[in-house]
């Protein structure tokens, strides 16, 4: 089995894992080592160049080294019939967990607040919000948003409700979807989490239409994708307090230009996409086994659906 690795991440952590893991490949590093494009069968990418895998005329499977594929689908040219896996591993969802735990818990309990007083030396106590009936919903349930609705229902946040595109039963997650369930999930969403891939149909989902339904005072966690905020519309709710303060991980332009207005709000939390990274030893195993099912000639988990984009 010829595995080609296309990256800008370093590629000699996942040479060590890939040797580990799927010990029977030969691993192609692109951009290091001489390659036959005509004797690759599978190609692990993040990112790669637009055009750059139609060139791979024996592909058998496309690996996305990422949970989220909008920018693999940009590529016209890429090859719709090799089945595309994207990136499901325990590693990621863990990071994301403890992402959204923090900045829910950061906001639930003022420590925006407590920083600000801090500066001021300022001693006023505010009473403990109550846990039970704090209001958090999530958008995208998902593998992420599910983890998360787990994490949150365990920690005692039984006001929880999450929006998709079908209907989920899941017990102690109130389940909104489509279009019509929409403005109602964002109507009682106190803490709104953003876990939603983008695609056609949820770029700009969070304008100021949808900014508004959120009760006032609400706080905006995203860490699916930038465009699916407008930011002009967010930033007009932060500076009129609607929006009382946002984590945000993920942009419109990445890295976040210099000048941007998010740098500087003093209710806005910046963070460089971190909120989960791909992790080489943990993604391998993951990969190895989607590799196998593919070379058995059965479906692997997670195959993205080129139509629904994501
Ligand atoms: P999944 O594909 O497992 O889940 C996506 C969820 O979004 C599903 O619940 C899906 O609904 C829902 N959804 C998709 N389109 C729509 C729509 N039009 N209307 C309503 N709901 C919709 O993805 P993951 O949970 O694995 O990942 C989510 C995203 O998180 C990734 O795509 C990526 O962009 C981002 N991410 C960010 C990282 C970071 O570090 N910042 C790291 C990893 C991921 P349904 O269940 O009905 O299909
Ligand atoms: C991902 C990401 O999609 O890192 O995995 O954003």
């Amino acid at each position: 089995m010829n595995i080609v690795y296309i990256s800008a991440d370093n590629p000699t952590p996942w040479r060590k894992a890939l040797r580990l893991n799927i010990s029977e490949a030969d691993v192609f590093v692109w951009g290091e080592d001489e390659i036959d494009k005509t004797a690759i069968d599978y190609a692990l990418v993040w990112k790669p160049e637009p055009g750059l895998l139609a060139r791979f005329p024996a592909l058998k499977g496309i690996v996305n080294l990422g949970a989220g594929v909008d920018a693999l689908l940009q590529d016209q040219t890429l090859p719709r019939h090799v089945p595309l896996v994207r990136l499901v591993d325990p590693r990621l969802t863990s990071g994301m967990v403890e992402y959204m735990i923090h900045w829910v818990l950061h906001f639930h309990r003022d420590m925006h607040v407590y920083a600000h007083q801090q500066h001021a030396h300022d001693w006023t106590q505010h009473a403990n919000a109550d846990t039970q009936k704090r209001r958090v919903g999530i958008l995208g349930l998902g593998e992420l948003g599910q983890a998360c609705a787990d994490a949150l229902l365990a920690l005692g946040f039984e006001s929880l409700s999450g929006w998709s595109r079908t209907a989920k039963e899941r017990p102690g997650v109130r389940s909104y979807a489509g279009e019509e369930g929409l403005k109602p999930f964002l109507q009682q969403c106190e803490i709104l989490l953003c876990l939603l891939p983008l695609t056609d149909g949820t770029r700009g989902l969070l304008n100021a239409d949808a900014l508004a339904q959120l009760p006032e005072g609400a706080f905006v966690i995203n860490a699916g994708r930038g465009p699916l905020v407008v930011d002009d519309d967010l930033i007009e709710a932060l500076h009129n307090g609607h929006v009382q303060a946002a984590a945000l991980d993920v942009f419109n332009a990445e890295p976040l230009p210099q000048d941007h207005a998010y740098w500087t709000l003093d209710n806005v939390f910046v963070t460089p996409h971190v909120a989960s990274l791909t992790t080489p030893m943990s993604s391998s195993a993951v990969v190895a086994k989607a590799l196998r099912a593919l070379e058995s000639g059965k479906t692997p988990d997670n195959v993205v659906d080129h139509d629904q984009g994501y």
